[in-house]
């Protein structure tokens, strides 16, 4: 019996108004595992109005930190007892492995643990103006928090949107991607057997261009925070200004993967097949470009795809498998063109480029670990985010070519450079222009650091004490004494 999922809206699970139901489908099968409602302009207007009239009634805004950090560890506990719950449904819905999955669903738990403590922490800070006058800098939460987040990582974007936002005292409403809704929905089941009041935290299913415009345009909601394609972001930026409220952007990436002559050679060849191949290459800050300098070149290439052979594809739940499914039929046509377009632009295709058919793979959506060589800065898949298992490995002389190709892009969410040379690797990293990066490792990273883009792979940033601030407004308050 397929599932049919609802709304949650003022803690009540709700049918939608409209009778036309979305199949959900598993990427690695193509069978339909649930059917989800297309939330309406109206009912998420409904949601956006819930959740203001709750935030202005105080029962969450108003709770002490240490009241609202007591029911984020509630959540942390109910995700911590369901990781195997989360991740097999994610790894259903979204196609990926298990191993990944399993290491989202625990972080997420994590990511609710993190915001908790920050809130038991002294926050805030004292100005002496005068002898008589003192200025009191504090905190406060938004309003309402529009949460809208993607397909790749359908269970951790969301978390890391919903932990903070609920941390800081808002009432928030959550859109997630439309093909993927299944493990947002066991969220809020799971917060809904907690303390969180009635209200607090609303769900609603359905498409972007409805739910999610709604959201952007509602003069009700103060701070919208979108994860998702720089198109979209920069559409959600144009709805904002209606009432000027906050946005926070987390957006797409094409960053490089910097190795110099000197770098540990299995050292970088295993941290650049683990930076694109993770997550299928679904991922936005994956090292879609690899930067190999001239004198190891060859040796490099031909190690590199001597172990992406033995990458093995396969479904989420086949312990085996090392790369999983692509998410749905439209993105696995999109990956298949782009391969097309790059053979077309006359790079070297040194590895796969195929749909997998063979082995039940052909009933799902399965692409070979395709590498790329001998690319030129000026190719379409060079410049564009393919957001699959495609890498483009370039070729640089110098440190300062190795520069000026990475920062070659419009985008600047991440990057990595790999040498021996500590001084050098330095320089070299400061000198990217990406707000998350790594030396001598790539895709290892923390709750407790700030996630987010230069340029146009977005505004603002997630987790860390940063990604609380999204939320809060800041106040001064000056005491005459
Ligand atoms: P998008 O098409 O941008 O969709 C993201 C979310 O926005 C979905 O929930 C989508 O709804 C919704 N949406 C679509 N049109 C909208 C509109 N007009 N107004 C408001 N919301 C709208 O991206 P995607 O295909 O799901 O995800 C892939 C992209 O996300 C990649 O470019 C990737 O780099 C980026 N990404 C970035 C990061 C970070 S941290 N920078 C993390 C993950 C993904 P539907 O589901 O109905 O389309």
């Amino acid at each position: 019996m397929v599932k049919v999922l609802k709304h949650y809206i003022n803690g009540n699970w709700a049918e939608s108004s409209d009778s036309e139901k979305m199949d959900i489908i598993n990427p690695a099968t193509r069978e339909v595992i649930a059917r989800a409602p297309k939330g309406t302009r109206e009912e998420t207007e409904e949601a956006i109005k819930i959740a203001k009239t709750t935030f202005e009634s105080g029962v969450w805004s108003c709770q002490s930190p240490q009241e609202r950090a007591a029911v984020l560890l509630q959540i942390a506990d109910k995700l911590q007892e369901n990781v195997d719950v989360l991740t097999d449904l994610e790894v259903e819905n979204n196609g990926k492995t298990r191993r990944e999955a399993q290491s989202d669903a625990e972080e997420a738990a994590a990511t609710f643990r993190y915001y908790a403590s920050l809130l038991n922490m002294p926050k805030g800070q004292v100005y002496e103006a005068s002898d008589d006058m003192q200025t009191l800098i504090v905190k406060e939460p938004m309003g309402v928090a529009g949460l809208i987040v993607p397909w790749n990582f359908p269970l951790l974007m969301s978390v890391w949107k919903i932990a903070p936002a609920l941390a800081a005292g808002n009432s928030i409403l959550l859109k997630p991607a439309e093909i993927t809704p299944l493990t947002a929905v066991k969220v809020f089941e799971l917060m809904d057997q907690t303390d969180l009041p009635k209200g607090a935290a609303n769900l609603i299913l359905g498409t972007g261009s409805v739910v999610g415009q709604t959201i952007a345009e509602s003069h009700d909601v103060d701070v919208v925070s979108f994860t998702g394609s720089t198109e979209v972001g920069r559409r959600i930026m144009q709805a904002a200004t209606g009432n000027l409220k906050k946005v926070s952007l987390e957006l797409g990436g094409k960053s490089p993967n910097i190795i110099f002559d000197d770098a540990d050679l299995e050292t970088a060849v295993d941290y650049a097949l683990f930076g694109i191949f993770m997550g299928s290459g679904q991922v936005c800050s994956s090292g879609s470009r690899v930067l190999v300098q001239e004198g190891i070149y060859d040796t490099f290439v031909e190690r590199y795809v001597e172990k992406a052979k033995g990458i093995r594809v396969g479904p989420g739940n086949d312990e085996h498998s090392q790369m999983g499914a692509i998410v749905s039929e439209k993105h696995f046509e999109s990956i298949l063109d782009y391969i097309r377009i790059g053979k077309e632009e006359g790079a070297t295709l040194a590895l796969g480029g195929n749909r997998i058919e063979k082995n039940g793979l052909e009933k799902g959506f399965f692409i070979e670990p395709t590498v790329f060589t001998h690319v030129t800065s000026d190719m379409r898949i060079v410049r564009e985010e393919i957001f699959g298992p495609v890498v483009a490995i370039q070729k640089f002389k110098d440190e300062e070519e190795a520069i000026k190709i990475a920062n070659d892009t419009d985008f600047g969410l991440a990057g990595a450079v790999f040498s021996t040379d500590q001084n050098k690797a330095m320089r070299v990293i400061k000198k990217v222009r990406a707000g998350i990066t790594w030396v001598n490792a790539y895709h290892l990273t923390n709750v407790q650091a700030p996630w987010g883009g230069y340029k146009q792979s977005g505004i603002g940033r997630s987790l860390s004490t940063y990604g609380l601030e999204e939320y809060q407004e800041t106040k001064q308050i000056n005491i005459n004494l």
